[in-house]
This record gives C-alpha cells, structure tokens and sequence, in this order.
C-alpha cells in the first residue's frame, strides 16, 4: 500500500516554545478555556490552564506520530493491562517536553509557583502496585525509544481507593480523581466500539458442512475510548494510553428474555455503566468476582476490535499478515480472555478454518507472569464463563482439547501430567486457569527477574518448558529515569549533569561515569547535602501529613509497597519493638538516630493487611510520644500512599527496606527506585534485589535472611516456629508484647493476631526465621552509617550502579527476544 504525506506548513503550536510563548498560551486557555482571568485564578484554574498549554504541544505531536505510523505501516506492540498506575503528568510531561524550566520561569513572572500548581493534580491511580506502575514506565519507555506502542485499559471512574488512618485504622474512601475533569485526555466517540455479553449460542450448517457457531449476545455495551498521550523523552514520538469507559447501548436482547427458562433477565442485564466504575484492590476476598471477568473482557475485546479496525483499514480482509503488524503483550492473566476473544473473531466471524486462527493467535499473544503466589493464579469457573461468554466457554474446551492431544502425544496415557497442564482443572465445578490458558495461546512467556523467571520454569510451568523450549524466557524489570529521579530529585540530576552530562536519562549506564567521584570527599558532601535537603523537604511534608516532627539528621529508613504478609512490613515492625526495647533497657544503646517510615495500602478485605497497619501506628503513636526514646526512634506512617507521594519520599530515603521472603517477590520496583536515589538496600536475595546486589557489590547492600533453597528445605523438613521463640529471647519478649494492652491502653489483645499468625498460625513467611539476620543486618547498616564517607560512597555507587535498570533496558529485551519491533522515528 502507498500512501502519501502531505507537507503541512507549521502551525502556531509547532513553533517551538519560549517563556514569552508560554506566558501567552497559559493565559490565553486562562481566559478562553477556563473563562477566568490573571486576578480571578486560584492554582486549580492556573494548573488547567498550564495543563491546556502543555496539551497543545502535545497534541501536534501526538498527529505527527500517528500520521507518521499510519503512512510507514508499522508494526506496533499493545499493551494489554488492568492497570495502569500513571500518577501525575503535568512534571512528566514537562521534563520530557524539555519545558519544565522555562515554564517555571514563565509562571514566576505570571506570579505563580509552578511546584504549587502541580499538587493541584489528582493522581491517576488506576493501578494497585507495582504491575500498574510497570505499565506506566514501559509506555514511558516505548514512546522515548520511537516504538509503535499502544496502551490498553480500562477508564475506571474511581481509581485505588484513597487511604485514611482513624484512631490508627485504615479507612477506604473513593477515588474520584475526574471529579473536575481531566485535562489530559480526549474522548474519541469516532472510535466507540459494541461489546457483546450473556446470551446463548446457535449451531448452525453451512454449505460445505462447515459448523458455524452463532452467539446470540443478551445485552450489548458501548466502549467509549479516552486517550491519554504518552510523550517519549524529548518529546518526538507521542503514543496513547486508551482507556475504555462502558456505557449502556440501548440494547437488549429480548428474545433471550422471551426464551426464557434458563435466562434470568434481570441478573444478565448488567449495569453497563458499572463495568468501568471501580479498580478492583489485589484482595484475595474479591477473587471470582462476576463483575471483575466481564471488565477484563470488555476491556480486551473493546482493545480487539480497535486492533482490527486499524490493521482492515491497510489489510482488508487478508488475514495473513495479522501477526506480522500486531503484537499483544498480556500483562498478567487479566486480558487473558483476548486470547479466545481472538479465536472467536477469526473462526466465526472472519471464518477461518481453526488451524489457521490458531496460527495467528499464537504468533500474536505474548504473556508476562508477575507472581508464584498460588492463591493470585487467576482461575474462574466454567460455569461463570459459560454464562457469560458461552461462546469463549466452547472455544476455550476446544483449545484445550487440542492441547491435550499434544500432551498426549509426549506423555502417552499419562494423566497425571494432564490433569496438571489442563486449562481446566476439574472438581465439583470446573475452574479454567488462566495461566495455563496464557501460556498456552501465546508465543513467548516472561517473568520479571532472573530468580522469578527461573522458579517460573523449574516450579510453575516445569512440563510447558519441556513441551516447547525457549517459549519461557526472562525480561527483568525496569523503571523510567525520567520520572524516578530527573523529575523527582531535580537537584540530584543538576548534580549528575553537571558531572557526567544530561544525556544519562536516555542512556542509564552513562551514570557508571559517578563512579570515580564516588570517593571524592567534594562530590560526597554534594551528594550528601543533597539528600540532606531532600530530607529537610520531607520532614516538612511528614508534619503536615501527620503531625509528628522528624529530624532530617536521623536516619531515613523507608518501606513502601502494598502492604502484604509476604512482604514482611511486620518483620520491620518487630525489629522496630525490639530498637525500643533496648532503648528502654539502656538509654545509652548506642545507636544513629532512626526515622522509619511506612507507606502502604492494605486491601479492604485483607484482615491480617489491616491489622498489621494498625500494629504500626499503635506502636509509632508509643514511641513517637515516649520522650524516653524519641530522640534516637521514630515512627511514621504516611497515609494514602500512592505515586505522587513516593516522589517525594524516594530521594529522601536513606535505607530501602526490601524485605520479603525469598522466593515470593517476583521482582519488585521500588527496590531499583530508591537504589537510583541513592538509598541503601537491606534486603534479601529475593526478586530484582539479587541483581541490584550484583550490580552495586555485596560491599555496598545489606542482604539478610533465607535464601530460596534454604526456605524450601525449610518447607520440606517441617518449619516451626516456636524454635525460634523459644530460642532468641527478645524476639520472644517482643512478640509476647504485642498481646500486652502496652501499645493499645485499655484494649488488651488488640494486636494479637499478628502474633498469632507467626506462631499458631505457622508463620507461613518465615518472618520469626529471619528475625536475628535482619536484626545483625540493621546493626551492619548503622555501623556503616556512622562512617560519614564510607556510607556517603556507597550511596553514590548506588546510584552509580542503577544503569541496568532502565525500563528502556526492558523494553529493548522485549523488543529484541519478544515483540521483534523497529523504531520509527517522527520527523
Ligand atoms: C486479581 C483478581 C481480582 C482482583 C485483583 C487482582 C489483582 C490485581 C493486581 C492481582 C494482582 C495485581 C497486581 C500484582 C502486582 O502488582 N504484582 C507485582 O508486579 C510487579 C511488576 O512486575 C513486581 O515487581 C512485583 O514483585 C509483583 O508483586
């Protein structure tokens, strides 16, 4: 196909920005896209406007890169996911426009701050954690390395819960981060698609005796697709993220109703405009959730039929070169349902003969597995599917009948292995895996750290890595540069610039040139008197936040993540409790002042989450508050973590505590965040950490605790706890405190289930296994904090040492060894 630009003359919004340029733009949407004026503005009005400047920019950028796609034909990689966790943009945005500065400049001169404007920003939180975070710096990644990439997902109208801490307790409020609009998205209604649900299927005959299936749909919903322009890094290539909000259609099938008998109208009549209402929290008590399976396949198959759309409008109706344009990467087992979605498309509609769909579906799909945790492997039943999707029910069965044949044909007459590698695992009520289900429908199957990757293969899905060598590979994670330390630590990056140069954003591995400044006593105090201000920063944000004073002298040792068991926020509790103890105990225990800090979500309905949040507000409320001790201990917990507040966290921390028990971390992203910044790791040789630990040298981290054989052999040769309270004195006092009324007066108890569950419980993360390593670990740490230089160089080595994990490293792998895609420069 040939197709022609035409050579456009360049528009006002194409001239390149000045601050006199951007004084006019912001005023001028001041007055004509907010109706307000200079006098009237208060920083929300000067925020929009700022934002409306910005989009102009943005948005001729934005036609330049599709126009370029459309007129070379390129092969594009979709990005299929649930979540996308992009925080902020207004500073994003900015920093890769190459605008921050100036835009400043001009601001001050208008009388405004632009640091102030930017906490007008709601976050955009429709993630949960570190999957949705991952996704959001992969398209940060794809766009500054001109990659054709298109985000897919889902228009939640209220993102991860808000967080509130009541008498200690967390508290779950709405998101409703579009209450006042948002200025960074574009409703496409020339792109709306119609999503099929519920329903039965006819079989019918054709002319060649061929069977034809036909789904007759229940009730329809409407797709509306938002977009969000994804600016690479110095601005050149602009993708979208698009977001899929439902709506109703107007439509329902009557005859279905009329049919009656097996249908009950009301139940299969959802609420189109529910779908997108709510991100489901990671929450063990909201899995198998009905409405949660019908929002993955609205949002996959809505994805689906924009693909086609666009890949006709070149192809017509010649199918052979589907795979060779379209790429799908399957961000978890959530958009899993595409994968029979896809099937249905090409056998029912476009009526191919199944061999060849299948062909097409396998060269298309590629999946990434982001746990090992049994009880968050996605299974659903059959009869949920079936009522559904019962179109998807019958292709799903044949996929696996299929594949089954396969296994027979390596196995012969063994059943054990099949029943293991079935898509559907049998029982009173059938459940189809999804794992099983994405390993098998896609060409390639990652996870996201070496040790992940590797347990993936020898533990997860042993016999599909036999069945089809090199399917399983690893892609270790990354973070984008951009956002986690150029924008977030501005005077950290001013430093490196002024030392290596700025091009190291685009070019991580540039900051191994620190390397030899890293025991430069000149560079050291810069470097340290950086953090000092970052801290200072901080500490001002905490008071306000919570009221407590923190000095910016004392360590700050941080752990942010989603709050959960494997993760081990209670392992840094009780350590915590024991610092105190022996403080209490010995006013004169030598130790660096400390501040620990907290920042985590717990799910609504994950009780022991909740209880351990409240375990660490009761105990920082003690101590906080116990002049005893409150010069050299300190506790907070941050509310409403989330990733406009680890901006501000990250290039204050001094200690990064990555803690979990080896082998449950896939990989962890936070983990390469605040090593980036500077902070020192104590952790174990879980996930990502085992590489950032060959990266940065075992001189320069903390590692502690079980390795992942020794917490097997543990599992196999009979795990007590109670060794281990018995066996170490002050771990025993510790846990034996947490069921004194000490830390909740009047309310004796009231933290005993976390006891509990390390004891009675079995401690299933080992957390009394590794109490002693990481309590040596920790006295290592203030040693080497109490050496001024020792610890100023190996922070800078940190950050030194960081270069591997670019999340444009990532995606060069999964380019290279998955997705096989060419650059395509814009302009
Ligand atoms: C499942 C069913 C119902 C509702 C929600 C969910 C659900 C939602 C989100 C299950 C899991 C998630 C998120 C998982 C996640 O964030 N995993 C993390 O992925 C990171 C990126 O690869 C890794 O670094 C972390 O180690 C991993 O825990």
């Amino acid at each position: 196909m040939t197709k022609k630009a035409t050579k456009l003359k360049p528009s006002a919004a194409e001239v390149k920005l000045d601050k006199t340029n951007i004084k006019e733009a912001i005023v001028r949407h001041l007055h004509c896209t907010l109706g307000t004026d200079e006098n009237k503005a208060n920083n929300h009005a000067w925020w929009k406007a700022t934002c409306s400047a910005v989009q102009e920019q943005v948005l001729e950028r934005l036609r330049k890169t599709q126009k370029t796609h459309y007129l070379n034909d390129t092969r594009a990689v979709h990005y299929f996911s649930a979540e996308f966790l992009m925080g902020r943009l207004m500073s994003n945005n900015l920093h890769n426009l190459g605008l921050f500065n100036v835009t400043d400049q001009a601001l001050n001169e208008l009388g405004v701050n632009l640091a102030d404007i930017m906490e007008e920003e709601p976050d955009m939180a429709l993630g949960n954690g570190g999957l949705g975070r991952l996704a959001s710096c992969f398209i940060d990644s794809l766009a500054t390395m001109d990659l054709p990439a298109v985000g897919y997902g889902i228009h939640y109208e209220h993102g991860l819960f808000r967080q509130e801490i009541k008498s200690g307790a967390q508290i779950e409020r709405p998101d409703s981060w579009r209450d006042y609009g948002n200025p960074w998205e574009i409703c496409r209604p020339e792109s709306i698609q119609e999503v099929s649900l519920y329903g039965y299927v006819e079989t019918k005959y054709g002319e060649n005796g061929r069977i034809q299936k036909e789904w007759h749909p229940g009730s329809i919903v409407k797709g509306i697709p938002w977009d969000i322009p994804v600016v690479g890094y110095e601005g050149k290539t602009v993708n979208v993220l698009r977001l899929w909000e439902s709506q109703a259609s107007g439509y329902f099938n009557w005859d279905v109703f009329n049919a009656g008998g097996y249908v009950d109208a009301q139940t299969e009549n959802v609420q189109a405009e529910t779908i997108s209402k709510v991100l489901y929290p990671n929450d063990e008590t909201e899995a198998g959730k009905e409405l949660r399976l019908i929002q993955q396949y609205f949002f996959c198959a809505c994805s689906l039929k924009d693909i086609i759309r666009r890949y006709k409008r070149a192809h017509g109706d010649d199918w052979s070169r589907f795979s060779d344009q379209v790429v799908i990467q399957l961000n978890d087992t959530h958009p899993a349902i595409a994968i029979p979605e896809l099937m249905r498309i090409l056998v029912d509609r476009a009526e191919l003969d199944w061999d060849a769909a299948w062909e097409i579906c396998t060269n298309t799909f590629a999946y990434t597995n982001h746990t090992l945790l049994p009880e968050a492997l996605e299974k659903w039943p059959a009869r949920m599917i079936e009522k559904i999707l019962p179109r998807h029910l019958e292709i799903i069965y044949e996929i696996n009948h299929r594949f089954l044949d396969e296994v027979e044909k390596l196995w012969p007459k063994d059943n054990a292995v099949k029943e293991k590698l079935s898509i559907i695992e049998e029982g009173n009520g059938k459940m189809v895996r999804m794992g099983n289900l994405s390993v098998i429908g896609s060409f390639a199957v990652n996870g996201v750290a070496e040790i992940h990757s590797k347990l993936v293969k020898q533990n997860l899905f042993p016999e599909f890595d036999k069945m089809w060598p090199g399917k399983l590979t690893n892609v270790t994670n990354g973070i984008t540069p951009r956002r986690w330390l150029k924008a977030c630590n501005p005077k950290l990056s001013a430093l490196i610039d002024s030392k290596i140069g700025d091009d190291w954003p685009t070019n991580l591995e540039k900051l191994r040139d620190l390397e030899k400044f890293a025991g430069n006593a000149k560079f050291q105090k810069d470097f340290m008197r950086i953090k000092h201000e970052n801290k200072v920063i901080l500490a001002k944000e905490v008071k306000e936040l919570t009221g407590v004073d923190i000095d910016p002298n004392a360590i700050y040792d941080i752990q942010i993540k989603r709050l959960h068991e494997y993760k081990r926020q209670h392992l840094n509790l009780l350590h915590i409790m024991a610092l105190y103890r022996r403080l209490l105990e010995n006013p004169n225990y030598d130790m660096e002042p400390r501040v620990f800090m907290f920042g985590a979500k717990a799910a609504p309905g994950y009780k022991l989450a909740k209880d351990i949040i409240y375990a660490i507000n009761q105990v920082a409320d003690k101590i906080n508050n116990d002049s005893r001790v409150n010069k050299k201990l300190k506790v907070v917990f941050l509310p409403n973590y989330r990733v406009s507040l680890a901006e501000k966290m990250i290039p204050a921390a001094d200690v990064s505590e990555q803690i979990s028990t080896a082998g449950k971390e896939a990989s962890g992203t936070g983990n390469m965040k605040l090593s980036l910044n500077g902070a020192l790791t104590i952790g174990t040789l879980d996930g990502a950490n085992i590489e950032i630990a060959e990266e940065v040298g075992d001189e320069n981290i903390f590692i502690f605790g079980l390795t992942v054989d020794e917490v097997e052999a543990l599992n196999k040769n009979g795990y007590n706890p109670y060794d281990y309270y018995y066996g170490n004195k002050e771990l025993k006092a510790v846990l034996d405190w947490l069921e004194t009324d000490y830390f909740t007066p009047g309310k004796p108890g009231a933290l005993a289930s976390l006891k509990h569950s390390m004891l009675d419980g079995g401690d299933p993360y080992k957390v009394l296994a590794d109490f002693e390593s990481y309590s040596e670990a920790h006295k290592k740490l203030d040693l080497a904090y109490k050496d001024g230089k020792r610890w100023a160089e190996m922070a800078v080595l940190n950050t030194a040492r960081m270069g591997k994990f670019t999340s444009d490293r990532s995606i060069k792998d999964y380019v290279e060894r998955v997705w096989k895609l060419s650059p395509c420069e814009v302009e």
